[in-house]
């Protein structure tokens, strides 16, 4: 489904003042509509089904026009049968650029819209009235390492606009750099407004522009801080197995089902297995970095800053190559020094002193 053969749609850019008319013919067995999220535009274009619009019928050809009134990053859905059409990926982006090119000017300007599904594994259709038990959590409708780095040069004013049409909110965390949050569903924030972060969470129907300087190189994270939100499909309800012995019933078990896998005795760690998965079903997790298996899928990307890149050369450069002696490495140097333990809790007398010289601690014994 989606827009256009795609999920997301087509991500609509023009110009403040620009007028803008938009054909939709309906390729729906159902009725459906668009809503123009977050526009400042006539009533009747708002596209809520029933409520400002008859319902597009299937195979017929509606109309929107309207005058793109305010600069800012906004979104597009249906308003009609919204929990199934919007849980088959229907949604898109909308950038509204400023009329004065050098408002709130940037070098590199990224877009991405934050959807949920649920597929079973090996299934190809989302089921379509799960409310929050989501299983894939997708930028783009896509899951890392299915989604591309995002690419600067070092110094580049860099802006990232995030969309959240999913049931859940998301805290979007960027490594190595602090960044300010420039814009909302409502428009640019006043720059005393600002203040800086390293995680900002995106609400359901929001939408946040972030904007920071590029001034570290490096390959640096940028995803979800949901652990659940950067794993692709897996079973619900897994039971807890730290620490439970399962070596002598795994033979067992391996005699009658020879994919067998021992899971999760020593924690969960999952990037390294390849297990085998039923057809039309994305692993768990496999993204895999110079040092080894990235244990991530879904909301996940690393922003990637490098001083060499060639004027508007943005091509995946590959790995960062990090200066001698500048990556977390083995001790080698003797006996590493003992960890200091925290001092002792004091006796219970110094305790009740400290309390009784609180005013009001002692208020039961009184
Ligand atoms: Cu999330």
């Amino acid at each position: 489904m989606g827009y256009n053969g795609q999920s997301p749609g087509p991500t609509i850019e023009v110009v403040e003042g620009d007028r803008v008319r938009i054909f939709v013919t309906n390729k729906l067995p159902e009725a459906t509509s668009v809503h123009w999220h977050g526009q400042r535009l006539p009533n009747g274009m708002d596209g809520v089904a029933g409520l400002t619009q008859p319902a597009i019928p299937p195979g017929k050809t509606y109309v929107y026009e309207f005058t793109a009134r305010r600069a800012g990053t906004f979104m597009y859905h249906p308003h009609a049968d919204e929990m199934v059409q919007m849980a088959m990926g229907m949604m898109g982006f909308w950038v509204t650029h400023p009329k004065d090119p050098g408002l709130m000017r940037v070098d590199r300007d990224f877009v991405f819209l934050m959807s949920a599904y649920d597929i079973d594994p090996g299934a190809a259709t989302p089921k379509v009235s799960t409310m929050l038990d989501f299983n894939l959590w997708t930028w783009n409708s896509r899951t890392f390492p299915g989604i591309d780095p995002l690419v600067v040069r070092q110094n580049d004013r860099v802006r990232i606009r995030i969309g959240n049409l999913t049931m859940t909110n998301h805290p979007i965390h960027l490594h190595g750099h602090e960044f300010a949050v420039t814009g909302t569903d409502g428009g640019w924030v006043p720059p005393a407004a600002r203040w800086p972060e390293v995680t900002t969470d995106v609400a359901v129907g929001q939408m946040r522009a972030i904007e920071f300087d590029a001034t570290e190189e490096g390959d640096w994270a940028l995803h979800c801080h949901k652990a659940h939100h950067t794993m692709n499909a897996m079973g619900h309800g897994v039971p807890t197995m730290i620490g439970v012995d399962q070596s002598r019933v795994a033979g067992k078990i391996a005699r009658l089902i020879p994919d067998y896998m021992v899971m999760g005795d020593k924690g969960g760690s999952m990037g390294d297995m390849e297990m085998p998965l039923p057809d039309n079903t994305l692993p768990m997790m496999t993204g895999r970095g110079p040092y080894g298996a990235i244990e991530m899928g879904g909301m996940f990307s690393t922003v990637k800053v490098r001083r060499d890149l060639a004027r508007n050369d943005y091509r995946d450069p590959g790995w960062y190559r990090a200066p001698a002696g500048s990556v977390a490495r083995e001790w080698q140097g003797g006996d590493a020094p003992a960890p200091r333990r925290a001092p002792e809790a004091p006796a219970a007398a110094d305790m009740s002193a400290m309390d009784s010289a609180r005013p009001g601690a002692h208020h039961e014994q009184h």
